[in-house]
């Protein structure tokens, strides 16, 4: 390896593992983020950029259910851990992938219509003899590592209400820690602290203040919640939760005693909906400090006050040091969806640096000495002037991990450049357990011309971004704007799934491609590398599903079939066979009948109603059904059946007799029809 590869090493060692972590870590895969700072800069070296070229697949595993997979795997002892949709949790021999166990949580079915974005689980925690796994309906489990076998079973929350867990839960010390979503559709965010041991809990802090009429929540956020928050908050807001869930990112510092969590956007998005009198609505998209042992509030620094654009501030957090005006300091980056790039003193919420990452244009700048945006004229996007957000809602950067290398003192952000039209919902009410963000969502218009022009505005790249000079050392450009997290390792490589491509590796310095490996399945949680018996091997699952797979694939360079996706590992000189696509067959549409109107109203109200699971345009990705070629498309009476009289209920397609008319779900199917004959099908 050459000399900046060693230093890599040698840096990495020291701001790599705060714990006293046993000697083995440093070729395990231990943490969600490989450690506490959540740095993902793998030491091992084995693997460089003179060698990547002959890395091939040693193995791969599929899971046994189609959906999204976005999990980090993790590695112990030899053993890989896995979570797959559903919070399937898959235990592997870490050499050959053979199946150790498997544990299913059995989710109902009907738990899938309040996951915004797929039933997809992030990874789980491993501590001793544990593996902890949270369930997209709330329950926090403890298994036995050797067997899989349940020790404990906890529900963080009431499974009818519309909250989720896709995020992966957290150890510190004797403590388990996870968050949860679910602000598209009205709830109250909450990180919640169990003891590893029983599963009993020991704090939870909420991130939003209730109705002030119902008193002190009795939690260890009371102080702030009430004399920070409260105020900043008007109206009835209680009515729709809040939100401010905390969906992915945590990081801590053992040393400051200090636990980090990311807060997510505000429910409904529209400020305007859910506190009229304005107020920055705290602690909605902030970054917030706590005493783990407690939960009790240190700081918090807020992103994006008042959010009215789904700025969540839950992407991830790395702790290292930088160098800042001649100091050295101990500082948390995030680059959360709102586009600026932030650098904070970790010890006290100090905003160091706030610098745009992507084209930004809600914002002009962030003033250092208040910490606060400028906001442009428009932003808010008044009645009768809808505005074109940069980024969208899907954010400069969403949930991929990025990964910090301390040799080229880089982060590497799968960022994306995208546009969204923000509209006030002037007909908004509130429906319980449904898409509650006040807004109107335009649908796709049809036809291969504005189709080229949205993809224009949604483009994908990797980003290598200097925190100290504050400007973006290179971009690599991708197919699409839905990449994959990011692993960095002391071989000077950056690895990524790339949409479309499968894992490819990079230099870390230049960001010149080395290597590519098409698994024909979107990567999109972390890849990991880990050793064992003297070999490096990196891992990365795959699989389509996930908010952008399923609600905007006809925007996407390859968009899957239901297939279930799987973990795929690979080392140096392996040679296993790739398993190659697979297709499904297509039914042909019936005949195009719609009026332009009847089209209009059908495009409104799928939008509303069904793009969140069926797909942007009814092209639907990941593991949903594709109206366009669904068997109950060919007669109106049967296209009624399922959202009118529940027939699918049991397969987890809820009725919406409740919210829609006979003629409205004919609308909506002369929609589907038309679009069936707008676009070709996708293989
Ligand atoms: N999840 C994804 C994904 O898995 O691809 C993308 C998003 C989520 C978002 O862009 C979100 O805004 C989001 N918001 C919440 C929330 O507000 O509670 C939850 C989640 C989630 O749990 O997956 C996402």
């Amino acid at each position: 390896a050459a000399p900046l590869l060693l230093m890599a090493a040698a840096v990495g060692a020291d701001t790599q593992i705060p714990t006293s972590a046993p000697a083995s870590a440093a070729s395990e895969w231990r943490q969600h983020g490989l450690n506490a700072a959540e740095t993902r800069f793998s030491p091992l070296s084995a693997i460089d950029a003179s060698n990547v070229a002959g890395l091939g697949l040693a193995w791969h595993f599929r899971f046994d259910r189609p959906r999204g997979v976005e999990a980090t795997p993790i590695m112990v002892d030899g053993s890989l851990y896995v979570s797959g949709p559903w919070g399937v949790v898959y235990a592997l021999d870490a050499r050959s992938g053979k199946l150790k166990w498997q544990h299913d949580p059995q989710v109902p079915a009907g738990k899938g219509m309040h996951a915004c974005c797929d039933v997809v689980n992030r990874g789980v925690a491993v501590d001793g003899e544990r593996v902890f796994v949270a369930t997209i309906d709330g329950r926090l489990q403890a298994l036995n590592r050797d067997d899989g076998r349940e020790l404990w079973s906890t529900r963080t929350f009431d499974p009818a209400a519309p909250y989720t867990i896709t995020g992966a839960p957290r150890v510190v010390r004797d403590m388990v820690v996870i968050g949860n979503g679910g602000a598209e559709y009205g709830v109250r965010g909450f990180v919640s602290a169990y003891d590893v041991a029983t599963g009993a809990l020991r704090w939870r802090f909420y991130t939003v203040p209730g109705n002030p009429a119902d008193g002190a929540d009795g939690a260890a956020s009371d102080r702030p919640l009430q004399e920070l928050a409260l105020p900043t908050w008007s109206g009835e807001w209680w009515r729709y939760g809040g939100g401010g869930t905390v969906w992915d990112s945590m990081a801590w510092d053992p040393e400051l005693d200090l636990l980090y969590f990311g807060v997510g956007n505000g429910s409904p998005h529209d400020r305007d909906l859910r506190s009229p009198d304005g107020g920055d609505n705290l602690f909605l998209s902030s970054i917030v400090a706590v005493r783990p042992s407690t939960g009790e509030y240190v700081w918090h620094y807020q992103t994006t006050p008042g959010d009215s654009w789904d700025y969540t501030a839950t992407q991830q957090m790395i702790l290292t040091e930088l160098e800042v005006d001649g100091r050295t300091r101990k500082v948390l980056m995030q680059a959360p969806k709102n586009g600026f790039f932030y650098v904070l003193d970790r010890a006290t919420g100090e905003l160091l640096s706030a610098d745009k990452y992507v084209t930004v244009n809600w914002a002009s700048h962030v003033e250092l000495a208040t910490g606060r945006p400028v906001e442009t004229e428009g932003a808010r996007y008044p009645v009768g002037s809808p505005f074109l957000l940069q980024p969208s809602q899907i954010g400069g950067h969403n949930w991929q991990p990025m990964a910090f290398n301390p040799a080229t003192g880089l982060v590497y952000i799968p960022a994306q450049e995208s546009s969204s039209f923000m509209m006030k919902d002037a007909n908004f009410r509130y429906e319980a357990e449904r898409w509650n963000t006040g807004l109107v969502t335009p649908p796709l218009p049809p036809g291969p011309a504005m189709l080229a022009q949205a993809r224009k505005f949604m483009q994908g790249h990797l980003l290598a971004w200097d925190p100290v000079r504050r400007v973006a050392a290179w971009r690599v450009p991708h197919a699409g704007p839905w990449n994959g997290g990011v692993l960095a390792s002391a071989g000077g490589l950056v690895f990524q799934g790339v949409g479309g491509e499968g894992l490819v590796a990079f230099d870390a310095r230049d960001g010149k491609r080395l290597w590519q490996s098409d698994t024909w399945l979107d990567i999109l949680g972390g890849p990991i590398s880990y050793e064992l018996d003297g070999e490096q091997y990196v891992a990365a699952a795959a699989g389509f599903g996930s908010s952008l797979h399923i609600t905007s694939s006809v925007l996407l360079p390859r968009t899957g079939a239901p297939v279930p996706g799987g973990l795929f590992v690979w080392k140096l000189g392996a040679s296993a066979p790739m398993p190659t696509a697979e297709h499904r067959p297509y039914l042909a549409p019936p005949p195009d009948h719609g009026s332009a109107a009847q089209v209009e109203l059908g495009g409104m109200l799928y939008a509303h109603y069904c793009m969140h699971c069926h797909g942007a345009g009814a092209v639907a990705g990941g593991g949903m059904p594709d109206l366009r070629y669904s068997p109950y498309l060919a007669a109106a009476e049967a296209f009624r059946r399922p959202p009118l009289d529940g027939v699918l209920a049991t397969r987890g397609m809820p009725a919406f007799s409740d919210s829609l008319q006979a003629a409205e779900v004919d609308a909506i199917r002369a929609y589907v029809i038309r679009m069936a004959h707008s676009f070709a099908p996708q293989a």
